[in-house]
């Protein structure tokens, strides 16, 4: 073992050197630190020795790779931590320095993360529940479908039950519903307070303090009550199946009064009167309307 050339080094060497190498750059990448200068074997000593020695830097940068692991996945950690705790809803997103409406993952506390659409307008940073455009989207769906939601985001859609719980049960919300008329009439109802309950006890709506111009359609008929579905029959209808009879899910009583996802249907004037649409009877009786948009944001700043 005497020669001065590399490639005359026994094979265990080269390739004990070239691991020293790799887990060197790897450990410095990790650092973003400048690489440290390569360990110098003396060729000319005992080939024995120099392998122990290199063996043993191994085991140390092996271990400082943990090291920096460990790090790395605290840093996570936190990372997530302080994820849950300011991207509640769109209002999050925008104090955070969203500014383009559109859609985004937020996790509400207690929640797993999920997508909505945020809009973004001269009155405040809403978190969109439900929309509808046209008729191109059936609302008459299970009680499963309504639970997680169905249809697309930014489009026609029911954000899903389960999601509007999680965000209505951490903070105070107040919903602002927009109805849009087949002449090109928009108006619009708020209620300061807006959330629903849990599953388990049938996701029942509770709002309160109306303002607006489409008048208060929920009223205290509404008040209260379960959310039904076509296969979910939790009405005040003994002998009705409120869901099958009006189409969609909702909160029907005995069955409705407002009603934002029942049967769509066309032009009225062309269609004649109906209690089977889109229906908000504060505004006009009997009259299904073209367009709606349910969204909510926090009532106070917290
Ligand atoms: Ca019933
Ligand atoms: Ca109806």
């Amino acid at each position: 073992m005497t020669s001065t050339s590399a490639q005359m080094l026994p094979k265990a060497i080269a390739v004990t050197m070239f691991k020293v190498i790799a887990v060197m750059l790897v450990v410095t990448t990790v650092q973003g630190e400048t690489p440290p200068s390569p360990i110098t074997v003396n060729t000319y000593g005992n080939c024995a020795s120099a392998d122990g020695t290199l063996e043993k830097r191994i085991q140390q940068l092996e271990s400082i790779v943990l090291q920096q692991q460990q790090v790395l996945l605290q840093l996570q950690v936190a990372r997530d931590l302080d994820y849950s705790t300011v991207t509640r809803d769109c209002t999050d997103l925008f104090n955070n320095g969203s500014r383009s409406s559109g859609i985004y993952t937020i996790k509400p506390a207690g929640s797993k993360p999920f997508q909505v659409y945020c809009l973004f307008d001269n009155e405040g940073q809403w978190t969109v529940l439900q929309r509808r455009t046209d008729g191109s989207t059936d609302f008459q769906r299970s009680w499963l479908e309504y639970r997680n939601g169905f249809g697309r985001l930014g489009g026609n859609h029911w954000l899903g039950n389960e999601y509007i719980y999680a965000i209505t049960n951490q903070r105070q919300y107040q919903l602002r519903v927009d109805i849009a008329d087949w002449d090109r009439n928009r108006l619009h109802a708020t209620y300061k307070y807006f959330q629903i309950d849990a599953e388990a006890n049938n996701y029942t709506i509770h709002y309160a303090n109306y303002t607006g111009t489409a008048g208060d359609s929920l009223t205290d008929y509404h008040q209260g009550m379960s959310f039904s579905t076509f296969d979910r029959d939790n009405d005040r209808a003994p002998r009705e199946h409120c869901a099958r009879l009006h189409g969609g899910g909702w909160w029907y009583n005995e069955c409705d009064n407002g009603n934002l996802n029942g049967y769509y249907n066309y032009d009225p004037k062309l269609k004649g009167p109906t209690d089977q649409g889109i229906e908000w009877n504060s505004w006009k009786q009997l009259y299904s309307f073209k367009e709606t948009m349910m969204r909510i944001k926090p009532t106070f700043d917290d």
